[in-house]
């Protein structure tokens, strides 16, 4: 037996299956949300993704108390680097490569290294899948798919980060597969203030084009 939940969203309120639902926390990553990383190199202001860390806490605690499935993504690539292709590496030359150099946290944005690694605040139980993904969706070549489904899963809350970058293209994988995804605003961020607002809209226009938007104080009101 199911036990639906209601839930604040828009662009429609409506109900929910936590048993159903998973917790995507995407990318919150020391290489994205601290200095001298993959999102400072490439000029942005890594203080501006700290803002989605405590959000992301509090949307994490009500899922591991409701037992919700928790899964969190992580970009980077093999160490070998056989799996960037040309345009990643140096967007044809429009800035210096970044991805592989070393910094104060590793090789940048390379799995295994310190820098590509979860935030402490947010580190995965050890019962939690990790994704590690070569691209900004959560979806392309790697095996969420297969765990939702085999999970049953319909309903997927995203927060991490960015907004408008690794979240919104997975948000919009998932709804191309069939799932309902529902962006927690607050715990999503960006480098970016109107990126970040723009995108949250445009999850939610032309009723709920990609999916819904929802607050991490509705999601854990829902859970209560
Ligand atoms: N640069 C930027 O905004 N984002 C990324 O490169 N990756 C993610 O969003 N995770």
């Amino acid at each position: 037996m199911t036990t639906k939940v209601k839930l604040e969203m828009e662009p429609k309120s409506g109900e929910v299956d936590p048993s159903r639902s998973a917790l995507l926390i995407i990318d919150m990553q020391r290489d994205f949300l601290e200095p001298k990383g993959f999102g400072e190199s490439l000029g942005n202001d890594v203080t501006k993704l700290q803002r989605a860390i405590e959000p992301c806490q509090r949307a994490l605690k009500a899922a591991r108390d409701k037992k919700m499935l928790v899964i969190h993504t992580r970009e980077g690539h093999r160490p070998d680097m056989t799996d960037v292709h040309p345009y990643k590496l140096n967007k044809r030359g429009a800035c210096p490569p970044v991805i592989g150099q070393p910094g104060p946290n590793g090789r940048i944005l390379i799995r295994g290294e310190p820098g590509h690694d979860i935030i402490p605040q947010l580190y995965p139980a050890a019962s939690e899948p990790i994704i590690d993904k070569p691209g900004k969706g959560s979806f392309y070549a790697t095996d969420l798919e297969a765990i939702l489904q085999a999970q049953s899963i319909e309903t997927i809350f995203v927060c991490g980060v960015t907004t408008e970058v690794c979240v919104h293209t997975t948000i919009r994988e998932g709804n191309d597969r069939g799932y309902h995804c529902i962006a927690l605003s607050d715990a999503c961020a960006s480098y970016f203030d109107e990126f970040h607002t723009v995108a949250l809209k445009m999850i939610s226009a032309q009723g709920g084009i990609f999916g819904s938007v929802s607050s991490v104080d509705q999601f854990v009101k829902s859970l209560n």
